[in-house]
């Protein structure tokens, strides 16, 4: 039995990777940071499965500034590969905490790395990197060859992040590898990102439950994924022969606009009557067109995107709908 730790396992990526490997019959541990609030809501179906949790699925309190903690967990746990997904993701909020979004995206991989260095028998390592390092790019579309550009405090804690591993596979020879991610969506996505913002906003307007949306630069381009397809890449990637970085990408534009056509349509409204422009919320800087090149990840893997763009978000407000419906038979009634 293979064993593997993901950080970040609460998240939204980290809960399908969970899952596929607790499919391929894995030891699964996941690193969680510790809060008062115990609500794991992406993983519920997992810890309630009483075959798999403590018994295949083990989560462990460890954050990524703590190297003392992490360094005896993953010296107890021996694992034969690690997923790095945590960190600080919001690329909008890192403008508002810049220091903390390095110390975590970009320091605590170092720290990982260097944990890695001493263990007896090296894991394998998958890092999860972002389009975000090409900023402005200097070439369209991106590939694994496009050089770093980054224009926000994330892309930047990313940028350093990537090249570490660079870094630590070239120079210490470790098997590890950047998955150089594009934009990737589910109904798992969290709600402060644009694409689960606009669905979840879609289906609780539609119900009554909110009367409008605020969002910010509508005209962003980017290219959308769908969530589980690029964590089976990730999992792909630490079983190939060579170590080496992939962009995941669909290689298909879309803008913030298209999400609000497809999304309130799906439910009957015109979102041009719904939604207000908030300046607050355009960024200081923000990556106008990011486009991925995956033929790379597509020849050496054999992956291929799966999902369409428009059966995606209307996956997405499809589930918004039926949490909403939850939340309007658990709103108190007016007697
Ligand atoms: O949904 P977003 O916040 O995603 P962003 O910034 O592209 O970052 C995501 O993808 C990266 C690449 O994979 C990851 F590295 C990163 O961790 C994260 O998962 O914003 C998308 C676009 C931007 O152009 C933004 O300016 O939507 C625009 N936008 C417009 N109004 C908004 C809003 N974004 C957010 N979050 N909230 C708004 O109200």
């Amino acid at each position: 039995m293979k064993r593997a730790i993901v950080t970040g396992i609460t998240g939204q990526d980290g809960s399908y990777l969970a899952e596929l490997l607790l499919g391929k019959e894995y030891e699964v541990h996941g690193f969680v940071r510790r809060s008062s609030n115990i609500t794991r809501p992406r993983l519920d179906h997992l810890t309630s499965d009483l075959e798999l949790y403590n018994q295949r699925l083990f989560l462990h309190y460890s954050d990524l500034e703590d190297m003392t903690t992490t360094r005896r967990l993953i010296l107890a746990i021996q694992p034969d590969e690690i997923f790095h997904l945590a960190g600080q993701s919001h690329v909008g909020a890192s403008f508002e905490i810049p220091e903390s979004t390095c110390e975590f995206t970009a320091m605590g991989t170092l720290r990982l790395l260097e944990i890695i260095r001493d263990c007896p028998k090296r894991p394998k390592l998958l890092h999860i990197g972002s389009s975000e390092i090409f900023g402005l790019p200097t070439q369209s579309p991106q590939s694994e060859t496009t050089a770093f550009n980054p224009i926000t405090p994330y892309g930047v804690a990313k940028a350093f992040a990537v090249q570490m591993v660079r870094v630590y596979r070239e120079s210490f020879g470790f098997f590890a590898c950047n998955a150089i991610c594009f934009n990737h969506e589910s109904p798992r996505r969290g709600e402060s990102f644009v694409t689960r913002k606009i669905t979840r906003a879609a289906a609780r307007i539609k119900l009554g439950l909110e009367k409008g949306l605020s969002l910010g630069n509508v005209e962003g381009q980017r290219d959308w994924g769908f969530a589980p397809d690029y964590v089976d890449a990730f999992w792909r990637m630490l079983q190939a022969d060579q170590p080496t970085d992939l962009v995941l990408s669909t290689g298909k534009l879309h803008r913030v606009r298209d999400w609000l056509e497809i999304a309130f349509a799906h439910v009957g409204l015109d979102w041009r009557q719904l939604i207000k422009l908030d300046d607050r919320l355009v960024r200081k800087a923000d990556p106008a067109t990011l486009l991925g090149d995956s033929s790379l990840a597509r020849k050496l893997l054999g992956w291929q995107p799966s999902t369409d763009f428009e059966k995606m978000v209307r996956q997405m407000v499809d589930a918004d709908l039926a949490i909403a419906r939850e939340d309007l038979h658990a709103a108190p009634k007016n007697c």
